[in-house]
């Protein structure tokens, strides 16, 4: 492992480009890399003013480069995903949205900036925000639960469960779009394919997430993983107009270690005069259990990180200062593909799951009908950092690991550290004996 460059400003994306260069999103940049994979100098810069970085997980989020940017005239074109600013007076109405610009290859330039879909939720949590361009040209994009029914957002009703209305989406209303995985025409429009959810076709493609920040296509299939509350971070394999559960049922509809409490309908007490716990339920507050949802349209994951029975102890009395890193997740913050034929021995195939919380890639090898996942799924290239995001170099000797500048992890030898080795960096992986090519 070698640090390739350092010093970004909370790198988020990290993506190979046909340009033979690493293309970086720096959520509180915000700016726009290409960085040198030989020396990790940057190569250019573009800064994105209209960006609202303000607090907690908002700023520039996702990028997705055509696969025809260089090799064609008409698609020289890379999408991304942004928190702004909507309100033209001096308030701040927060929205996410997707801008295409238009790369220009004799100036090599980012210009032409076209808005395809705007006025997205967005929120300082759970935005989630990653953006991949499938093999049927369509754009998905994961939309997070926006923190709803936690922490400073408790009170606000977590909208995964809720679809839109055909006025909704007529209005350009996408309120509940909240907790989804949407779908998308080049130029922002609704595909003709879309599933028809609750009588409504929208840009929604599956519904039911807490927060999915990885999604990756494999062999034509899409895969996501999403992190999970104090139990089961999940890695699902999506489908069109499927429900993943959330907020009715984390990980597996088995009635363990969790249920539903929606703070935001407590009575007769209000939520606002309720305090937040993640541990006691205040009665007010009403509850539903995982074995009360009954979906027909419900799939379950293919794995979770990690689902412990009603009586796992999650207040662990040897972690008091910082419980969420001694809960049983990894805290998924990407998911990328390593294809067969590449370079690793015992990789092919293999989805790669990066954590935030253990400084670790998470290995799981697909079945050949890619429906589930074969053997253990074990950690690799570990370091002390919390991993954002990973890019494969085609023919998989070399991958690049994107970490993020600060933040608690799980230490060295367990419990919680704040010390990572190589803050806001670029580390390149490669494999014992490639020499290059
Ligand atoms: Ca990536
Ligand atoms: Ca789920
Ligand atoms: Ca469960």
């Amino acid at each position: 492992m070698r640090v390739l460059t350092s010093g970004l400003a909370a790198p988020w994306e990290i993506t190979w480009g046909p340009d033979e260069l690493l293309w970086v999103t720096e959520r509180e940049g915000p700016r726009i890399l290409r960085v040198s994979a030989e020396d990790g100098s940057i190569v250019s810069a573009f800064t994105l003013p209209e960006v609202l970085q303000t607090s907690g997980q908002d700023g520039l989020l996702g990028l997705a480069l055509h696969p025809d940017l260089l090799s064609d005239d008409s698609s020289p074109f890379v999408y991304v995903a942004y928190t702004y600013d909507a309100d033209p007076g001096a308030g701040v109405d927060r929205r996410a949205k997707l801008r295409r610009f238009t790369f220009d290859l004799d100036e090599q330039v980012l210009g032409a900036p076209l808005d395809l879909l705007t006025e997205l939720p967005a929120s300082n949590d759970h935005n989630s925000g990653r953006l991949v361009l499938g093999p049927d040209a369509r754009l998905y994009y994961t939309i997070g639960d926006q923190g709803s029914n936690q922490f400073s957002t408790v009170c606000n009703p977590n909208r995964a469960q809720q679809l839109p209305a055909a006025g909704e989406i007529a209005a350009r209303d996408y309120t509940k779009y909240a907790g989804k995985i949407l779908r998308i025409e080049l130029d922002g429009s609704i595909p003709a394919d879309n599933p028809v959810l609750a009588g409504v076709r929208s840009h929604i493609y599956s519904y039911g997430h807490r927060n999915a920040q990885g999604i990756a296509f494999a062999a034509g299939r899409l895969y996501a993983d999403e992190h999970g509350p104090k139990s089961d971070d999940e890695l699902n394999l999506i489908t069109g107009g499927g429900n993943y559960g959330w907020p009715n049922v984390s990980g597996y509809l088995d009635g363990q270690a969790y249920v539903y409490a929606d703070w935001s309908a407590s009575a007769p007490t209000p939520c606002a005069e309720l305090e937040y716990s993640d541990y006691v339920i205040p009665e007010s507050v009403p509850i539903s259990l995982e074995t009360d949802f009954d979906a027909a349209d419900f799939v379950p994951p293919l794995a979770t990180f990690y689902t412990v029975p009603d009586d796992y102890v999650f207040r662990d009395p040897d972690c008091p200062r910082n419980d969420y890193i001694c809960w049983p997740t990894i805290a998924p913050s990407s998911l990328d593909f390593y294809p067969a034929g590449s370079a690793v021995p015992g990789w092919a195939s293999s989805l790669l799951l990066s954590s935030l919380k253990q400084g670790a890639l998470f290995r799981a090898r697909l079945s050949n009908d890619g429906q589930s996942i074969i053997g253990a799924i074990e950690p690799v290239l570990r370091t002390q950092n919390r991993y954002r995001d990973l890019a494969i170099q085609p023919g998989g000797a070399v991958i690049y690991i994107v970490t993020d500048p600060a933040g608690a992890m799980v230490g060295p030898g367990g419990g919680v550290s704040t010390e990572t080795e190589q803050p806001g960096s670029i580390l390149e992986f490669t494999l014992e004996g490639f020499s290059g090519g």
